[in-house]
């Protein structure tokens, strides 16, 4: 039986006693604790009665059985819908629905909160706990730890994961084996990851950066993961030297680099420190550089698409740049309105095409057909030139996006909420600079003229349905917003108005 993700990542590992998680308290798990673990699970879902090409939606805490449920989707054909410990029941419920997930998975203790959701999705609701109790558990204990592959194409689908528009209704990427197989054979290739390896592992497991770049590199390479529940300054500088590697988004340089035990010394056996998810400011790479005598390597990805361009391993690692067009990859850049590609050096929109690129959205073909062109080619909404030396700059987003510590938020989103608030005419949602988490958001609320806005009422009410890291930080009240004479509301305007909100005073 033939299933190319299975096989790459999995079953090279069968029967193996290498190990694979380290936890942060030095337990070991093997390669083959976790792939037995996995065989029951994926048991679990054939007697749930679970069919291959079903969905799976996983809001569960970082632990080795998170990573067990997705080696058991690849192992049954299950289609894995990772989602943000962070969101809102309101939240899941659309993710549920939209994806037809058939079981749904959460932490234990959000079950109380999750029962209706799934039930008014027609879903199963199964609960895990950090210790491997729970319902889940409690269940897949007493099955087989062996399970037959199911036999899977390159073309069937591994993953759906969520991300948003500028409508503010979340789009489900579809991605398939081939997507996430053929990316992390590229970044081990150009990496050079192997098994010798020691990668820190610190990133959330439910997007792309955590799960298909780091966890997929690993597993391919059979290289062994310092896994720690989140990033806590304290865990990243016990366990680094014993790690060879560490991949992370711009704050974890930031807060590494504001602790005065993260020196020279504490960095000197690391092979590889790793970049992504966010811009990283040149100064960090700078100051990173002097610290530590490293230069980090800044690469370039999306939910859509996996990663597109790296730095390369060897040569100049240029800060500011996301390097070169990873194997396979192509990248162009072209002209937002005659869709011709431009001139090396001139600014415009940031394309690829390859075997990373997702294969569209889930049911909703309008979308996919404006960002996926037919030649293969998938319109990021990011905006970048090409120097004179190939090297990718991205310039900026021709999307209304905000990347705060590395997860994304849409304005849009919080604009409706805020919009449905007493008081409120109207409202713009910027992202402005912040010190830790890169860009914050800041809500700009004009009044109705009857009732003054409650500004904490406010965010109160919205913070029921949205999961904190969108919360507007700070809210402000203005007469009106600065609007073009095309009616549209300049959102630079207010970008530069209230871009010192958060600056250190
Ligand atoms: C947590 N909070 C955030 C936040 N993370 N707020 C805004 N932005 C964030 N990213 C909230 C918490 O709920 C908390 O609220 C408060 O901020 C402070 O929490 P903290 O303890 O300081 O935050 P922490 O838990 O340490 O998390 C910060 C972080 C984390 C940066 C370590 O957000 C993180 O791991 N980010 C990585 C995201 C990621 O993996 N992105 C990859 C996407 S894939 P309160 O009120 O309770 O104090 C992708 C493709 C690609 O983009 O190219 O890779
Ligand atoms: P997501 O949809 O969460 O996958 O986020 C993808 C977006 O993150 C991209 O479209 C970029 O805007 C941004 N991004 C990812 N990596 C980088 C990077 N190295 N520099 C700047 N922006 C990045």
């Amino acid at each position: 039986m033939s299933n190319p993700l299975y096989d790459a990542l999995y079953r090279k590992h069968w029967g193996k006693s290498t190990p694979f998680l380290q936890l942060a308290n030095g337990s070991v798990i093997t390669h083959d604790d976790h792939l037995q673990l996995a065989a029951q699970y994926a048991n679990l879902f054939t007697q749930l009665g679970l069919k291959p090409g079903d969905r799976l939606a996983l809001q569960v805490a970082k632990t080795p059985q998170a990573l067990a449920v997705y080696a058991a989707c690849v192992q049954a054909g299950i289609v894995l819908l990772p989602l943000n410990t962070a969101y809102t029941a309101d939240e899941v419920s659309y993710f549920v629905d939209n994806s037809g997930a058939r079981l749904l998975l959460c932490d234990a203790h959000r079950v109380d909160e999750l029962t209706a959701v799934a039930q008014s999705c027609g879903a199963m609701l199964e609960s895990m706990n950090v210790d491997d109790s729970g319902s889940f558990d409690d269940k897949a204990k007493a099955l087989s730890n062996v399970f037959d592959t199911v036999e899977r194409t390159e073309d069937d689908l591994a993953a759906f994961l969520y991300t948003s528009g500028t409508t503010g209704r979340s789009k489900g990427a579809m991605l398939t084996q081939a997507n996430l197989l053929s990316n992390c054979q590229a970044l081990v290739s150009e990496w050079e990851f192997t098994a010798n390896d020691s990668l820190l592992h610190a990133l959330p497991i439910f997007h792309t950066h955590g799960l298909f770049v780091a966890t997929n590199v690993a597993l391919l390479t059979g290289c062994k993961v310092l896994f720690v529940p989140k990033f806590d300054v304290n865990d990243m500088i016990n366990l680094m030297p014993e790690a060879t590697s560490m991949m992370g988004v711009p704050t974890f340089y930031t807060r590494l680099l504001d602790d005065a035990r993260f020196t020279h010394e504490l960095a000197q056996h690391m092979r590889l420190f790793i970049s992504g998810s966010a811009p990283l400011l040149a100064e960090t790479h700078v100051q990173f550089e002097s610290r530590t005598g490293h230069r980090i390597l800044e690469r370039y990805g999306m939910t859509e698409t996996n990663m597109n361009t790296s730095n390369p391993y060897h040569g100049e690692r240029r800060a500011g740049t996301v390097g070169f067009p990873l194997p396979g990859v192509e990248v162009r850049i072209t002209d937002s309105n005659t869709e011709k590609s431009l001139p090396q050096g001139e600014i415009g929109d940031i394309e690829v095409r390859g075997p990373n690129v997702f294969k569209g959205y889930w049911q909703m073909p309008e979308k996919t057909a404006e960002e996926l062109r037919e030649n293969g080619f998938f319109i990021t909404g990011d905006l970048g030139r090409i120097d004179e030396d190939g090297y990718l700059h991205i310039v900026g987003r021709n999307k209304d996006l905000i990347i705060s510590g590395g997860y994304n938020i849409y304005p849009k989103e919080i604009e409706l909420l805020l919009d449905e608030e007493a008081g409120v005419l109207e409202s713009a949602v910027i992202g402005v600079p912040h010190p830790d988490f890169g860009e914050s958001v800041v809500g700009v609320l004009v009044s109705d003229g009857q009732t003054e806005p409650d500004v904490d009422a406010i965010k109160q009410n919205i913070a029921v349905s949205l999961a904190k890291f969108k919360h507007p930080q700070k809210l402000f009240v203005i007469s009106e917003l600065p609007r073009n004479t095309m009616g549209k509301v300049q959102k630079n305007i207010l970008r530069e108005q209230y871009e010192k909100t958060f600056a250190p005073s």
